[in-house]
């Protein structure tokens, strides 16, 4: 299998930090994909993402599978457990509420801010901008912050009483606001925890360090 991203990507990195978890790195190669040039945007990468995003995830028979809970939805049922994705109808079901609302909440409140009310990835790129929409979004990521670690509060992970994607995309959408300099307020001390918790985890340390040095 072949992972088209780039290896700073907080997108990206949920898809790598699933691959380390499932322990299927030997089974992946890496295609860097340059954002900064637009070639995300290009007739051949539209080919693989009608989206014109990253990650892309490519399978041996030409099958080209985006977006990261439908990768790794797909890497976490190559295997004989469920790992990421939930066993049970009650967990798979709570699983993928809490991704998706990771998603609107914190990760892609975090991506329109950058798209929107910051240079994002320069004017090639970002054909159309809006401040002001942009600016919101950052102020809903970091109300999203705050619901989290109410969650976090009383249970050890996103989901429940395991690990799971839901975890993966609030670890990504830290990854954003580092990169971002959006601050997670301190006051907020289940998420800070739990967060510590999961850089203890060798996929969350490891993620940037995947890339293959010889492009496939
Ligand atoms: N919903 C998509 C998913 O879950 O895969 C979003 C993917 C996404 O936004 N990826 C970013 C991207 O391609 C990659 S990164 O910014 O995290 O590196 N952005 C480029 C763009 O032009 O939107």
């Amino acid at each position: 299998m072949k992972i088209h991203d780039w290896y700073g990507g907080a997108y990206p990195a949920r898809v790598r930090i699933a691959v380390a978890e499932l322990g299927l790195r030997s089974e992946i190669c890496f295609r860097s994909v340059s954002l900064k040039d637009g070639e995300h945007k290009r007739a051949d990468f539209l080919a693989k993402n009608y989206s014109g995003t990253l990650p892309v995830l490519e399978l041996d028979d030409g099958t080209f599978i985006a977006e990261c809970t439908a990768i790794t939805e797909y890497l976490d049922n190559i295997g004989p457990t469920r790992r990421l994705t939930g066993t049970t109808a009650r967990e798979k079901g709570v699983i993928h509420m809490m991704n998706k609302r990771a998603e609107i909440e914190f990760l892609d409140a975090l991506s329109v801010y950058f798209h929107h009310a910051t240079p994002g990835l320069g004017p090639h790129v970002e054909v159309y901008q809006n401040l002001e929409w942009g600016l919101y979004m950052r102020d809903k990521a970091v109300g999203g912050a705050h619901y989290y670690n109410d969650v976090l509060k009383n249970q050890p992970f996103v989901a429940g009483k395991a690990f799971s994607m839901a975890d993966i995309t609030v670890v990504a959408g830290f990854i954003f606001a580092n990169m971002l300099s959006v601050e997670i307020p301190a006051e907020l001390k289940h998420l800070h925890q739990w967060h510590a918790a999961m850089l203890k985890r060798p996929s969350v340390q490891n993620w940037t360090k995947m890339s293959d040095p010889v492009q496939p």
